[in-house]
């Protein structure tokens, strides 16, 4: 990737921390500086922001890279460090969860309602013979019995398996049977875009023939009608609301099993992503701590992602409730009953530290500025984003119009497989730059490196690397480790270019700034190779959604018999925008004056939506399908799978 484009390196505005947040920061410089000087020794400080049963006796043993052990020896709860101590502390009456659903009905659960939740949720669990290290499948809406079930798992040294509700029968149970789950959690349905969903019909119908699964409690949401198996289902309402509320906590070894999740997207088998106790739980509170600059006594944090998402776990559940957070919770879709439903939640809690994904800012976007300037949002006091890279327009218009140009904007990247946050700016420290993740957090160590594995120098692009283990790093895949090794180690492994250290691919492609700050360009298999020129599709597309008549575009490369691979673009025009044969030559003008004549696309597709996964990640490799005009692949982790019809429908010959 040594010939990648230079232009979007020549970002000239910066965003320095407001003074206020600077000068009370949980987070200053210094901890960049202590980190590196002090290697694991950092993560030890960081660590005793838990209570240990039993301090560890060793840091890291990296003696068998790359499985790494952290806190070696150390013993811990989670459940007991996200609730018992903040009880114990006397915070018992803080809310943890404001929960709101979709229909508007509420719940309020202070810290000692959820703790008694989770005790009764063990004890239950216990009841229907769920042990330490046995696997138990979750399968819920947004409502809180979601935390309290994953909160139950963990407390009893059970390693949960949250599926997205939702996702196919068939997807469910892949899950269900690869982890060889005893008892599956779920629902009778959610509310979704004003309708209730069925979810029990799914598991229904994915535990047939399925021989792991002993038991399903479920929890009654909407009231609708189930079908029921005797002896194998029971109800939540039954089982676990009678259950004692009092449990003791046992404490677990640093390195016992918490949870596996699934990562979807490309057409193989999902992983199971195996993640650990005492490391996981370390660094989710840490950068919990540090990028949001929680200050548990006044502030609402509101983090707008499904808890089947890897940003539910770290940063609705773990990371937030074992700093003592008060939290916003959300069941349902931002446009239901109207577009600006976040913005009245915001106003309605005092949201002050709000945590969405660029998909959902690019839509808020298309909405129009006029529906968030109808509500009070003056107490947002930082804004966070995940999932994709964000174009520098979305996180200009993020910040003006929902962070009143005062809230800093910190662009965060990580992986279902990293645990927790890797790259991001210090809102208390950082100069931000609008599309930009800037730096690694302290104790992080990511790189750049080209096709050796070699660092490349300020201004090069190719792959992002992590050469230092971390806590909250995965342990391996699930049941296979020889895939562990070959997915993220074996592509600069111990070898050139690495000094003979472990290098951990993560897939991304990115560039380092002539400052020397992260810029992050996606996914190395959606990089083009166009006449020769690696052009990645994150700068194509940030070139689009620069212009005014574009809200969101996804970019992808198609076979090409003259360059190689054509760039064909897919765009959605902003509300009221004419979208006739004079726009889309203006576009593919502008592109090119934009990035370069070698940039421009071949073809421009105007659509209404894109193909998005459940956590908001444009699906190209089903684009790329369609331009290709191959039958579509795997479209089980579509969010709305009606959505490629459209698309494949209206796809015209390449002008
Ligand atoms: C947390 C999460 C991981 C992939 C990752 C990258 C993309 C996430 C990003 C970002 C650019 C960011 N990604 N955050 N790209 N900037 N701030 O999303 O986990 O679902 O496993 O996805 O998402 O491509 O490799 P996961």
């Amino acid at each position: 990737m040594s010939e990648t484009l230079a232009n979007l390196l020549h970002e000239e505005r910066r965003f320095p921390p407001p003074a206020a947040l600077a000068a009370a920061a949980n987070v200053d410089a210094s901890a960049y500086a202590e980190a590196s000087a002090d290697g694991p020794a950092f993560w030890e400080r960081q660590a005793r922001r838990l209570h240990w049963h039993r301090p560890w006796t060793q840091a890291l043993d990296w003696s068998r890279p790359p499985f790494a052990r952290w806190f070696v020896g150390g013993q811990l709860n989670v459940a007991y460090n996200c609730l018992d101590r903040h009880v114990e502390a006397g915070h018992g009456d803080r809310v943890a969860i404001h929960w709101e659903g979709e229909p508007g009905d509420t719940r309020t659960l202070t810290y000692a309602d959820l703790h008694r939740a989770v005790c009764r949720a063990a004890n239950a669990l216990t009841d229907l013979g769920v042990a330490a290290g046995d696997r138990v499948a979750i399968y819920l809406p947004m409502i809180p019995e979601a935390a309290v079930a994953m909160l139950a798992c963990a407390r009893i040294g059970a390693t949960h398996s949250v599926v997205f509700g939702g996702f196919s029968a068939e997807s469910l149970r892949g899950r269900i049977d690869d982890a060889g789950a005893s008892v599956v959690i779920t629902a009778d349905g959610g509310y979704r875009r004003g309708k209730p969903s069925g979810l029990k019909a799914i598991v229904d119908e994915a535990l047939a023939g399925c021989a792991s699964v002993r038991h399903t409690l479920v929890v009654r949401r909407t009231g609708q009608r189930v079908d029921w198996v005797d002896g194998r289902d029971l109800w939540w309402h039954d089982t676990v609301e009678t259950a004692s509320d009092s449990h003791r906590a046992a404490a677990f070894d640093a390195e016992h099993p918490l949870f596996i999740l699934y990562t979807s997207g490309t057409t193989a088998k999902p992983k199971g992503i195996l993640h650990t106790t005492g490391g996981y739980l370390t660094q989710a509170a840490y950068t919990h701590h540090a990028v949001f600059d929680l200050k548990p006594d006044t502030d609402v944090y509101w983090c707008t992602a499904d808890i089947g998402w890897v940003t539910g776990h770290s940063y609705i559940v773990y990371g937030p409730l074992a700093n003592g957070a008060t939290q916003l919770m959300y069941e349902g879709t931002p446009d239901t009953p109207h577009r600006g439903r976040f913005w009245e939640l915001v106003e309605k809690y005092r949201v002050t530290l709000l945590y969405t994904a660029p998909t959902a800012i690019r839509t808020f976007a298309k909405w129009g500025d006029d529906v968030p300037a109808q509500f009070d949002l003056t107490s947002l006091r930082l804004l966070g984003s995940v999932g994709e890279p964000i174009n520098p327009e979305a996180w200009m218009w993020y910040r003006e119009h929902i962070g009143g140009n005062r809230a800093p904007v910190v662009d965060t990247w990580w992986q279902t497989e990293t645990g927790a946050m890797m790259i991001s700016p210090l809102p208390g420290v950082t100069a931000a730059k609008p599309g930009s993740a800037m730096r690694p957090l302290p104790g992080i160590g990511a790189d750049i490196v080209d096709d050796t594995g070699a660092s490349v120098p300020a201004g090069g692009g190719g792959f992002l690397v992590l050469r230092e283990p971390w806590p909250s790093m995965l342990r391996t895949i699930w049941g296979d480790d020889q895939r562990f090794l070959d997915t993220y180690w074996s592509r600069f492994g111990a070898g050139a270019g690495s000094g003979g250290d472990w290098v951990y691919f993560a897939g991304d492609g990115a560039k380092r700034d002539d400052d020397g700050d992260l810029w992050l360009l996606g996914r190395v298999d959606d990089v083009m190779l166009v006449s020769g020129h690696n052009i990645s599709t994150t700068e194509v597309e940030s070139a689009l959604v620069a212009h005014p008549a574009v809200a969101e575009a996804a970019v992808v490369g198609a076979t090409d018999p003259v360059t190689g691979q054509g760039i064909v673009a897919f765009a959605i025009p902003r509300g009221g925008v004419d979208g006739g044969p004079e726009l889309l030559a203006q576009l593919r003008e502008h592109v090119a004056r934009t990035l370069g004549p070698i940039a421009r696309p071949r073809q421009i597709m105007l659509v209404q939506e894109l193909p998005k996964t459940r956590s908001g990640k444009i699906m190209r490799r089903l684009l790329r399908d369609v331009a290709e005009r191959r039958s579509l692949g795997d479209v089980t982790t579509l969010q709305d799978s009606t959505v490629m019809d459209l698309i494949a429908a209206g796809m015209s010959a390449p002008a």
